[in-house]
């Protein structure tokens, strides 16, 4: 008799990976962190689209969040910078090379409070890259302090209260005219792996804040950064789905019920509506959603905003083709000749 079995899932990938080669060290973050979850999607994520671990860089900062990158994928290429310093190493990196693709990796704290300048200034210049803030609302590395995206009125140690408004990074992002901008929760997988899909489709950065709470400084259930209040709270604007350029989804949907994302890469993101009417292509929807979402108190998570083909830095320089990286340095070096030319000019 013949016994019928189920195929195998296959264990390797497009490009004959395994799902370890995306793995990093053993975490020393605590259990239960949200950054471990972060973490576990990008791992899946990149195993999933295939990516080259060689072909990717991790930079970081300062903080548990920016330690999470040594969690991940170590077969790919990393530098942890200065607290708050994350962008500039980045743009480095991507100008000297832009055929990589680049994850960064910070915090509340590194973004919105010691880095906002870099940030603001790299989302102006939309540098190729995936942004992501593990987004507390407390510098946990450091013991819990508050951080700027913290509640105002928050109380997390007896006695102990902040006094000051948040800073909102996607709003921060948006107005400091981000291409892609959207809001997560680490207690979503779902959702998280499916922006983090579309957040590699696109071509300039990509802000991913992610809520991802402090298990040891800032998980009690009425504070908005804890799983509790996440679950309870969330209010995601839209059922998401990713599809890779390989894949044409055949699925029916009434008229009106979806719309769709085109990335320069092929692939795109399907949005059904679920009760919020949310256009992310609109920026001055975005900021109203945001303010509202402010003023109610609300956890709207999705894409908030999107631009698939406003310029890159890397386009906007005019790099070419060929990476910087990559040039001879006879590509590099003015001849002779021509510095005779330059120089008879000022003469
Ligand atoms: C220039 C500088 N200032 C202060 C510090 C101390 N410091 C280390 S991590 C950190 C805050 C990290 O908070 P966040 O980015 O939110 O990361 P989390 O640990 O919460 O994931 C601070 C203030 C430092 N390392 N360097
Ligand atoms: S202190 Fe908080 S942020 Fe740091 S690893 Fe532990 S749970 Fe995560
Ligand atoms: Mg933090």
């Amino acid at each position: 008799m013949t016994v019928a079995t189920a195929p195998k899932k296959a264990t390797t990938n497009l490009i004959g990976l395994e799902k370890s080669d995306y793995r990093g060290l053993e975490t020393t973050l605590c259990q239960g962190c949200g950054h471990n979850s972060i973490v576990s999607q990008i791992v899946a994520v990149c195993f999933e689209l295939s990516i080259p671990p060689e072909q990717l860089i991790k930079v970081s900062g300062i903080g548990c969040s920016s330690k999470a990158p040594a969690y991940f994928m170590n077969r790919a290429h990393g530098f942890n910078g200065l607290h708050g310093r994350m962008p500039s190493a980045a743009t480095g990196a991507i100008l000297a090379n832009h055929s990589m693709r680049a994850i960064g990796m910070s915090g509340d704290g590194d973004t919105a409070n010691i880095g906002m300048g870099q940030f603001k200034h790299m989302v102006r210049r939309n540098v190729p890259m995936v942004y992501i803030v593990a987004n507390n609302g407390v510098y946990g590395l450091t013991k819990g302090q508050f951080s700027a995206t913290a509640e105002q009125g928050l109380e997390l140690k007896k006695g102990l209260q902040n006094k000051l408004p948040p800073i909102d990074i996607c709003l921060e992002a948006l107005i400091g005219g981000a291409s892609f901008v959207a809001r997560s929760f680490a207690g979503d997988p779902r959702q998280l792996s499916t922006l983090l899909k579309a957040a590699l489709a696109h071509k300039g950065t990509a802000v991913l804040d992610v809520i991802s709470p402090c298990v040891i400084f800032n998980n009690k259930d009425e504070s908005p950064k804890s799983y509790a209040w996440g679950r309870e709270h969330e209010e995601p604007l839209h059922d998401l789905t990713y599809v890779p350029e390989r894949d044409e989804i055949v699925i029916s949907y009434e008229p009106g019920e979806i719309t769709s994302v085109a990335f320069a890469d092929g692939s795109s993101l399907r949005l059904k509506k679920i009760e919020v009417d949310h256009d992310p292509t609109s920026r001055l929807a975005a900021l109203t959603l945001i303010e509202e979402s402010r003023t109610q108190g609300t956890f709207v998570t999705g894409l908030i905003y999107v631009n698939p083909t406003q310029p890159t830095f890397v386009e906007i320089s005019g790099l070419g083709t060929t990476p910087l990286a990559r040039l001879t340095p006879a590509q590099m070096r003015p001849t002779e000749e021509t510095l005779r030319d330059i120089n008879a000019r000022f003469a």
